[in-house]
């Protein structure tokens, strides 16, 4: 599993929580934590969008579930999303206002605003990232990454562009996103 930039934001919060709670000959984690699956960005959404209960995601589960968030994330229903309508659907979706992706990484053009397309092309990217165009279908199952695999990575400094699922990352321009 490669691991991207874009997810250094997330990767680090988790080292500040290890640091915050180890002492020098403790591990990080208390003993039982250690092993546990934590979900990678948008995976508590991705799981919601599996309408058939078969634990994976395909392609119509995608397109259906994130025009379904959108119209659930647009409260005044003016086609698009203010800041306070993004951070108040994320809390409740994601797990938290400042979750990945995030606002920055979504409002490609900079207006302040997003646009259906650019929400719907942001988590498209993601998903892709993950590898649902390569699968077809996406097991819910990849979208939990293990604990010590991600701070170990984090202390031995192997991130590299590519993408936290494998993928091709974030450098493409919006133009080549199709949804
Ligand atoms: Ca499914
Ligand atoms: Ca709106
Ligand atoms: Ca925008």
């Amino acid at each position: 599993m490669r691991f991207s930039y874009s997810a250094l934001p997330f990767l680090f919060s988790l080292l500040f929580l290890a640091s915050c709670s180890s002492k020098p000959d403790r591990p990080p984690f208390p003993r039982d934590m250690q092993n546990g699956q934590i979900l990678k960005p948008a995976g508590l959404l991705f799981s919601g969008f599996d309408t058939d209960l078969n634990y994976h995601m395909s392609h119509d589960e995608f397109a259906f579930g994130i025009e379904r968030a959108f119209l659930a994330a647009d409260q005044d229903q003016s086609g698009d999303l203010s800041l306070w309508e993004y951070q108040k659907w994320a809390q409740a979706a994601l797990g938290s206002a400042t979750a990945l992706p995030g606002w920055m990484g979504i409002d490609r053009d900079g207006n302040k605003i997003l646009e259906r397309e650019e929400f719907k092309r942001a988590y498209h990217r993601l998903a892709e990232e993950y590898g649902l165009t390569k699968l077809n279908e996406l097991p819910l199952a990849s979208l939990t990454v293990d604990m010590d695999e991600v701070l170990s990575k984090i202390r031995s400094g192997g991130q590299r562009p590519g993408g936290f699922g494998g993928g091709k990352g974030r450098g493409r321009r919006p133009a080549d996103d199709t949804v």
